[in-house]
């Protein structure tokens, strides 16, 4: 296994150029670098096939066509949607999140309603549905977690009242690494009649994604964290909520009709897809797809898993390391405290031994609100790091260690 991924590693460029070469890079939760393929398959795009999509009667603007609708096929596989058009594709995962969340309150959301959210959740998840409460007089409740950075899933059970009106939830969290048990919170929510919103950024490249199976009503993520280009990814909604909703941007392509008096809209997907997309991001997609299809989506996890399971145990050799979110199902990303050492210190030194990890608080100061502290030094693992990486993690720390006491 470890020489299949040592394989996979040399189809990333930025690591064969000699300014990286030996960069460790342990932040792939933050964004992930691209293989050959995807970065091929947009400069490709960009040589061979590229006019504007959906409005040509000329054959480049059909091929063009062509070729972002079948990426948006390559994803509903991936993700086995029921249809094509309940792939709507986006900037990345904020941008989805606020698409629901804007368009939820308009249709939905009146004062007292209550939407739930959990404390482990990136701001993305959390900044939308408060404009949304601020607009709409609604309310935010709060899932607590636990020492160890799980749900509590009896106060989840006991948040729920007449008023609830959604759940918006991270599959993954990006600072504990917990993996949420979201096919058991959207089957009691759904008990209740109350559809759920799963923040996919940081699961979509660590889980096996079915979201027929999840039966979630919406899965939300960005193309940047799965070897994609930035700037693409891609709301899922299920087709009678993205029937029911209103458009959320106005523009070109979403419309059925215009005049001054009265518009009316397209049909899905493209009533939520204003304006000129992002074609070439689309092509990069679709191309990080087949790559990860390739390497094998069960084969990834457990690479994953292994790297989690070794830096956990190697980090605790290092005495002073606390580390931040022991819950009992983990994806690969680790956060951790170097004694009383700030995490920016921390970090700094780190990269001064050419080892990249993200310092801070993440994008989630209610969770370290709740941790009670100010912010960590997270590991997060992709496709191409090896136990040497964390080897040579373990030992940076106990450099850094020496260099600041
Ligand atoms: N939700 C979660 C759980 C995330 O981890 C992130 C990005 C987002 C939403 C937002 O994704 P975007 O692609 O729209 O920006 N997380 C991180 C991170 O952990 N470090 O940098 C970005």
């Amino acid at each position: 296994m470890a020489k299949f991924f040592d394989e996979i590693k040399k189809q990333f460029p930025i690591f064969k150029g000699t300014e990286w070469k030996d960069l460790v890079y342990l932040d792939s939760a933050a964004s992930s670098q691209s293989p050959d393929c995807v970065i091929n398959a947009v400069s490709d795009y960009y040589s061979t096939t590229h006019s504007n999509v959906h409005r040509g009667v000329h054959s480049l603007s059909q091929k063009a066509t062509q070729i972002y609708e079948s990426a948006r096929q390559k994803v509903q596989q991936f993700i086995n949607a029921k249809y094509a058009h309940e792939i709507i594709f986006t900037r990345g995962t904020t941008e989805s999140i606020n698409l629901i969340a804007d368009t939820f309150a308009k249709k939905y959301l009146q004062p007292n309603d209550e939407i739930l959210l959990s404390q482990m959740e990136h701001h993305s998840n959390i900044v939308p549905w408060q404009m949304a409460a601020q607009r709409t007089g609604a309310k935010l409740k709060i899932i607590p977690i636990n020492e160890n950075g799980e749900l509590l899933m009896e106060d989840f059970r006991n948040l729920f009242s007449q008023n609830t009106k959604i759940v918006a939830i991270t599959h993954i969290s990006n600072v504990l690494g917990t993996i949420n048990p979201v096919k058991e919170l959207i089957a009691f929510a759904h008990q209740q009649n109350v559809p759920v919103l799963i923040d996919g950024a940081q699961g979509i490249k660590s889980q096996n994604i079915d979201v027929q199976e999840l039966d979630c009503d919406f899965y939300c993520f960005s193309g940047h964290k799965m070897y994609a280009p930035t700037g693409i990814g891609i709301l899922y909604g299920k087709e009678k909520h993205l029937e029911a909703l209103p458009p959320y941007q106005g523009g070109g392509d979403m419309i059925e009709r215009v005049s001054f008096e009265k518009t009316t809209f397209n049909a899905l997907p493209f009533k939520f897809e204003a304006g000129t997309p992002n074609i070439g991001g689309a092509v990069g997609l679709s191309a990080a797809i087949d790559f990860i299809n390739d390497c094998g989506v069960e084969n990834l996890i457990e690479h994953e898993l292994q790297l989690l399971d070794y830096a956990t145990n190697r980090l605790h050799e290092i005495e002073g390391i606390r580390i931040i979110g022991n819950a009992a199902q983990k994806a690969g990303v680790i956060s951790f405290l170097l004694a009383q050492h700030h995490p920016a210190d921390v970090g700094t030194l780190l990269n001064m031994m050419n080892i990249a990890v993200r310092t801070g608080h993440h994008c989630a100061q209610p969770l370290m609100d709740r941790l009670q502290i100010k912010g960590t030094v997270r590991a997060s693992f992709g496709v191409y790091n090896s136990k040497e990486d964390i080897d040579k993690l373990v030992i940076a720390l106990c450099k850094v260690k020496q260099m600041l006491s």
